[in-house]
């Protein structure tokens, strides 16, 4: 049967007239239906373990706006979680996690295998979604990639540089290391299950890419996303893959190719036609609309919405923004966005 999944048929290479569109953090603050579910569930945690709650906001944004793709409600930092380390989020701060910083630390975690147990509401909820999503809306999986967790797991919460991160790496890189590989084993594990229940594209967030440089981006982000792919592929064969190095700059270039991505998501910092020229020429990219037009709205959003659609109208793209949507985002800006890519003159 031909496929009939927008976003599905634009990841197997095929440019399409109009290209499918989800957006980053879909379900999230800036919907007044997800501030009242999550109230509901008490606490930000408690809506990512509740498979009821957690499908519910995932559908909320798809009811409203209709997007290509619906993704998964959860947080990278589920798995943190799920190895042993304690998780909070305090409201209005972000995260807070028990640092892993010494050979002690990295001695009570949990091994990859174990996660299962712990993150089986999670399973759940993508059963449910599998279930209940439109026949035309595709379900995307996904996990943190290694690097950007284990900045979290080091710092203890969010941090501007990755300073706590970098300087481990550079001072005990054996534990850095084993670190890393805990989370590689761990990430391919989790977005397995995810497959298994029914995910039927993953992507791999790599948040913090961009603060490694040279060398440590090649080891630390391209070299771990390489594997986590090539095992995922391994395991169900066929399975899309979504990778974003977010600012990797340069490194965009060649990324999909080395790391066996199907796809690469683009950041705002890049321009769209220097992508379609560097990156595009791989195969599908994903982007690059920056979020603050969510905001903003009006004729710049209309303007620069085109300009992304048009700059990636000569093969498979995706489109998105370069980031997530952030809480102060207009809902009526959203819609703006979707209907300006789904109106434009058909190429
Ligand atoms: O208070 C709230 O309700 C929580 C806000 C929120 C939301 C909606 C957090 C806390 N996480 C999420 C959900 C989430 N996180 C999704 C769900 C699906 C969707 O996109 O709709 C996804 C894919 C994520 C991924 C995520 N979490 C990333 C990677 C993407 C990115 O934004 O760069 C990261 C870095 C996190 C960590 C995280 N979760 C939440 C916060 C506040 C943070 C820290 C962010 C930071 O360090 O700046």
């Amino acid at each position: 049967m031909a496929e009939t999944k927008k976003l599905l048929r634009a990841l197997a290479g095929e440019r399409l007239p109009v290209p499918p569109v989800w957006m980053m953090r879909q379900a999230g603050r800036y919907l007044p239906e997800y501030r009242a579910t999550r109230a509901q569930a008490g606490d930000f945690l408690s809506l990512c373990y509740n498979p009821e709650l957690a499908a519910e906001v995932t559908l909320q944004p798809i009811r409203r706006y209709g997007f290509d793709a619906a993704i998964l409600f959860a947080d990278i930092l589920l798995i943190p979680d799920a190895l042993g380390a304690d998780l909070w989020f305090v409201t209005g701060e972000g995260p807070r996690l028990s640092t892993v910083t010494s050979e002690r630390d990295f001695a009570a975690l949990k091994g990859a295998g174990d996660i299962h147990d712990h993150l089986a509401p999670v399973y759940e909820t993508v059963r449910i979604l599998a279930r209940e999503l439109p026949a035309e809306t595709a379900l995307i999986g996904f996990a943190g990639a290694p690097w950007t967790v284990a900045t979290y797991m080091i710092a203890g919460r969010s941090t501007p540089d990755q300073g706590p991160a970098h300087a481990l790496k550079a001072e005990n890189t054996a534990l850095f290391e084993a670190l890393l590989e805990r989370l590689t084993e761990a990430t391919i594990e989790y977005l397995s299950a995810q497959v298994a229940a029914g995910a039927e594209v993953v992507k791999l967030f790599d948040s913090w890419a961009g603060s490694l440089k040279g060398a440590d981006f090649d080891r630390y982000a391209l070299a771990p996303a390489k594997r986590i792919i090539a095992e995922l592929k391994a395991r169900h064969p066929g399975l899309p893959v979504i990778a974003f190095p977010r600012e990797a700059g340069q490194k965009y270039v060649g990324f999909a190719r080395a790391t066996g991505a199907d796809c690469v998501a683009l950041d705002n910092s890049v321009r769209p036609e220097w992508a379609a020229a560097h990156v595009q020429c791989d195969g599908c990219v994903q982007g690059n609309l920056a979020s603050s037009h969510m905001v903003t709205g009006g004729r710049a959003l209309i303007a620069e919405t085109r300009r992304v659609v048009e700059a990636f109208s000569g093969g498979p793209h995706i489109f998105n923004l370069g980031h997530g949507i952030t809480p102060d985002a207009d809902p009526e800006n959203v819609r703006l966005m979707v209907e300006t890519v789904r109106s434009m003159p058909v190429r």
